[in-house]
């Protein structure tokens, strides 16, 4: 088979002090990092999405990048070949253990549902031997229900039931696609579920359209035996005016709402992130903290911009908080880092995706030895479990067991046995800390 990548061979790990540009100076996938493999540890991905499907266009221009199976007149199944041949190549010489994709990327769409359905079925075969001759393995599988016309008013959340029922099906076959090919998770992003103006919409209606269907794809995965995690990917807006699943707390609202918790978990990308008008920091942590974190989708944005840039991470600083709140609860269980990220448009060269890649990939490895360094002190943990240690004490314990109330305290106020003392938050020795941390050179 033709090498479409043939100038770059595969890249490796050559250490900080390397001339090369196309190798890693920090990803060691064999390094040990808390207790677990780095490659097992990240678990990263590349997604189908930006890096093979779309062109390099925008909305002022047409796509710019070398992407053959793109062009007009090919014949659709040999185009989608040729994508995952070019695909699993790059995986692989990439290194990374993990891909993901939407359905109408992995495999074209036919002139009826049931030609969709058989092009999905060839392809999946197709990307289950790239799978099985490389060793890659498949983070997530998800469906495009936001792209086609019919889903312009939204897919589950759509004011017509023959557009649900349409999504559903297309969900249906998304799910079993990702089964057939061992996906440990399964995405759901609503990219269309949310509305345009609320002159025209119910959003109550919508939102309990938005948890049937929610429920359907946890029967669905519960019959078929699917093991996976089925996750909810946030974001604020865009292309709707205002998305349902805004933020994780959003999210989790409503997954308390429609007694869905314990079955849907967040996928967070930096990028939707900021674009809610949070850190990246604060939606790993709430999300950690409430028990529905998932996994994560590396994008970041720019600070100047406030669309989703989707670009590859490149602060380490960023990543660092939240790899630290992802570790010090134990790391991933079916999740990872999945990069959905996009090239810039004049990136046009081959080898731009294997730049892009490999300096998201050092950011993340650096980031994990950051937070191995602030977990192995120990000196953040300890001043969060100081702060609310009063918690563990008997005044909390009985404020946290239910046995004291309003009067019970005031009447402990009244008789000055409860008289608190405010005390330092030490933000700016916390930030100290943080800083000196990373500025420490890798070992
Ligand atoms: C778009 C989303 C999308 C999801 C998967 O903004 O990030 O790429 O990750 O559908
Ligand atoms: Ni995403
Ligand atoms: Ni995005």
């Amino acid at each position: 088979m033709a090498e479409f990548f043939a100038d770059v061979s595969p890249i490796r790990f050559e250490g900080p002090d390397t001339d090369s540009e196309l190798a890693y100076r920090v990803y060691d996938p064999d390094r040990v990092v808390l207790g677990k493999r780095m490659e097992d540890q990240l678990r990263i991905a590349v997604c189908y999405w930006h890096s093979f499907a779309w062109p390099g266009s925008d909305i002022f221009g047409a796509g710019t990048f070398d992407r053959p199976w793109n062009d007009e007149g090919r014949d659709p199944i040999d185009a989608a070949k040729q994508k995952a041949d070019a695909a699993f190549e790059f995986i692989s010489k990439l290194g990374v253990p993990y891909f993901c994709f939407h359905d109408v990327d992995l495999s074209p769409q036919g002139d009826t549902f049931a030609e969709t359905r058989a092009n999905l079925e060839q392809m999946v075969d197709y990307a289950a031997d790239h799978m099985k001759a490389t060793g890659t393995k498949l983070l997530w599988g998800t469906a495009n229900v936001f792209s086609h016309p019919r889903f312009a008013a939204g897919a589950s959340t759509n004011p017509d039931p023959e557009v649900f029922a349409y999504a559903a099906a297309q969900v249906k076959n998304a799910i079993d696609a990702t089964h057939r090919l061992g996906g440990e998770n399964y995405v759901l992003w609503g990219g269309r579920e949310g509305y345009e103006t609320l002159l025209n919409t119910r959003m109550g209606q919508e939102s309990d359209q938005f948890a049937r269907f929610l429920h359907m794809v946890v029967d669905y995965k519960k019959s078929i035996g699917f093991e996976g995690t089925l996750l909810i990917e946030p974001k604020p807006q865009e292309p709707t005016k205002h998305q349902y699943d805004y933020d994780c707390a959003t999210v989790h609202g409503f997954l308390e709402r429609y007694d869905l918790v314990g079955e849907l978990f967040v996928n967070i990308e930096v990028n939707h992130a900021t674009l809610s008008g949070h850190s990246f920091h604060h939606e790993v942590a709430y999300s950690v903290d409430n028990g529905i974190f998932g996994s994560i989708d590396a994008n970041r944005g720019d600070p100047q911009n406030g669309w989703d840039t989707d670009q590859f991470p490149n602060s380490v600083e960023e990543m660092s908080l939240a790899m630290y709140e992802i570790m010090r609860a134990g790391g991933f269980t079916t999740g990872g880092f999945n990069f959905d990220t996009k090239l810039r448009r004049q990136s046009m060269a081959r080898d731009d995706l294997f730049h892009g890649h490999i300096g998201g990939i050092d950011t993340l490895a650096q980031s994990l030895l950051v937070a191995e360094r602030l977990i192995e002190d120990g000196t953040l943990e300890a001043a969060r479990n100081e702060r609310y240690a009063g918690w563990s004490g008997v005044l909390g314990e009985e404020i946290m067991g239910g046995t004291v109330d309003l009067p019970a305290l005031e009447k402990r106020v009244t008789a000055g046995d409860i008289d608190p003392e405010p005390v330092s938050g030490r933000q700016e020795q916390l930030e100290n800390l943080i800083n000196r941390t990373l500025w420490r050179t890798v070992e």
